[in-house]
């Protein structure tokens, strides 16, 4: 068994190099995988499944069909930059859409894979947002909106999250410990995998004598970051560097 995750590649064709970098994967690792991983923020932003071509991005949906053709398994679970990820986009690459969270098992144990802003509860005015844009009855009316208008929306919608995060400090957008350690109990999960925070890392969780580790996936800006998992092991790397693999409990 051969799987890949990933996130927070937030694709842009302002950023063709990423998107070089992506297509390099697809061509050239994904390829000989069971099954990818995409858990969140595949795009810099989605604004509905009808405006792949209007922001450029109906290659990278190309692109992700060939793979999925080949009989490679597509996962992709929604991100806070493309939550309006839906069944047109499912269709169109042949993916799956997962829930946030979903718990997959490997050789018996549990792996709780998440996009990550979800357990980032200290910071109310992102959960907020997610409140409101979250609301199927919201997503309903931004995507009855002209795609000119709800991109316009996006951009704005930008701008404040950048003003937001200059002024917001790192441990507060950082994933909170109780909620990390509540959904692993929850799941009853030994790995935890997630994104967002773009500061990739291996941390061990205990509680109450459960040994759990909390696997954090790294961005795309730089370089290609993935984690792989083969054989009871699971190997992340990220920004050039290949951290120590962490095994399966037996
Ligand atoms: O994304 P990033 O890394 O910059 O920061 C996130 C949190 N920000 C967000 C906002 C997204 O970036 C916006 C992307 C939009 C995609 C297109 C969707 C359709 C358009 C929607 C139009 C409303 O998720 C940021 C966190 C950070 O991670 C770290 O965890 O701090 O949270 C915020 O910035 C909170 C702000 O309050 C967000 C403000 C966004 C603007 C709100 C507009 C009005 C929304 C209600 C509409 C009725
Ligand atoms: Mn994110």
């Amino acid at each position: 068994m051969s799987i890949y995750f990933i996130s927070d590649l937030h694709l842009t064709p302002k950023r063709p190099a990423t998107t070089e970098l992506f297509f390099d994967f697809l061509r050239n690792l994904a390829p000989a995988a069971d099954s990818v991983y995409i858990l969140g923020d595949l795009f810099e932003f989605w604004v509905g499944d009808d405006a792949d071509e209007f922001i450029g991005q109906d290659g990278v949906c190309r692109a992700l069909r060939q793979l999925t053709d080949t009989g490679v398994a597509g996962y992709f679970m929604h991100g806070n930059r493309d939550f309006l990820i839906g069944d047109g986009f499912a269709d169109k690459t042949g993916c799956q859409i997962l829930p946030d969270p979903t718990k997959i098992t490997l050789q018996d144990r549990n792996i709780l894979l998440a996009h990550g802003d979800s357990m980032c509860t200290d910071d109310t005015a992102h959960q907020q947002f997610r409140s409101v844009v979250y609301d199927p009855a919201w997503q309903q009316e931004f995507l009855g909106r002209s795609i000119a208008e709800r991109v316009e929306m996006a951009l704005n919608a930008r701008s404040q999250s950048e003003l937001h995060k200059s002024m917001t400090s790192m441990e507060i957008m950082d994933v909170n410990q109780n909620a990390v350690e509540q959904q692993i109990k929850q799941h009853g999960a030994d790995i935890l995998v997630h994104g967002h925070t773009h500061r990739p890392g291996i941390h061990p969780v205990r509680i109450n004598g459960w040994e759990a580790t909390r696997i954090v996936l790294g961005d795309w800006y730089e370089q290609s970051s993935m984690l792989h998992y083969a054989q009871g092991r699971f190997q992340l790397s990220a920004n050039g560097i290949e951290f120590d693999p962490v095994e399966l409990p037996p």
